[in-house]
């Protein structure tokens, strides 16, 4: 297919300022002579700036790991589009399962923020996916259903195909567990179906991530289906070697 893979590496609450140069620095030299893949690492707000300067001219890409709907306002301790469309920052990730369980994120909020991300030129990432409990009793379709067609509803069809979709099955993530092939491709495909109810040429284009402990010696196989587009990696994000390796899988 013509979807250029992306490997993203969403940090999390790691590193700091000093922390993310040592990193960035191990890692351009180790990705430089790679082509035909988007490489993308998501720092926390306070490394955006200084990643953003040091991956200058790299085909590294910066990301935010969350943003408000709003422009501005009184919303305390948050960030908006604009703000991180000022830094150069290339994209943000929305929705992880993190601030959906631990900061209350509602597909409602996430409706408003996936449109703004792109109006303010920013890539979003957007994450879906099912819990353990809901994929015992059968439900893992139904989740994926209700989140896609939430979260993308005012997306207009002719911009859905620059959001990129991160499927991270929650009982995966952290945990060392990571879906098999099988389940990853299904999976995958499902969310790309959901997007051709929309446009069959978005579905075509879009790209589609599995995120879940994904790992150097599982990253050639997951990265190897027909319908995964990509990664989005957290653990092993986090030093230069195992992520260069993930990339080199995906190039
Ligand atoms: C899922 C993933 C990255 P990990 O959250 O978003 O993290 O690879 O550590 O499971």
């Amino acid at each position: 297919a013509a979807r250029t893979p992306l490997i993203a590496g969403n940090w999390k609450m790691h590193k700091t300022v000093e922390e993310a140069e040592a990193f960035i620095q191990a890692l351009l030299p180790r990705v430089a002579t790679f082509d035909s893949v988007d490489v993308g690492i998501c720092p926390p707000f306070t490394s955006l700036q200084a990643m953003v300067d040091s991956a200058r001219g790299s085909i590294v890409r910066v990301y935010a790991q969350n943003m408000h709907y709003a422009d501005q306002g009184a919303f305390t301790g948050e960030v908006s589009a604009p703000m991180l469309s000022e830094l150069d920052v290339h994209g943000v990730i929305l929705g992880h399962s993190e601030r959906r369980e631990y900061f209350g994120e509602t597909d409602k909020a996430l409706a408003l923020k996936v449109p703004k991300a792109l109006e303010a030129g920013l890539e979003p990432i957007l994450c879906v996916g099912e819990t353990e409990e809901e994929r015992e009793r059968g439900d893992t379709e139904r989740k994926l259903r209700h989140q896609i067609q939430e979260d993308l509803a005012k997306v207009p069809e002719d911009r859905l195909a620059d959001v990129v979709i991160a499927y991270e099955p929650i009982w995966a993530i952290g945990t060392g567990l990571t879906a098999t092939p099988e389940q990853a491709q299904e999976a995958c495909a499902f969310v790309r179906a959901l997007v051709g109810q929309r446009s069959e040429d978005a579905a075509q284009r879009v790209r589609v991530l599995y995120g879940g402990s994904m790992k150097a010696d599982n990253a050639a196989e997951l990265l190897a289906l027909p319908d995964v587009d990509g990664g989005l990696v957290g653990g092993a994000s986090l030093e230069a070697e195992p992520f260069s390796t993930i990339v080199g899988a995906a190039s």
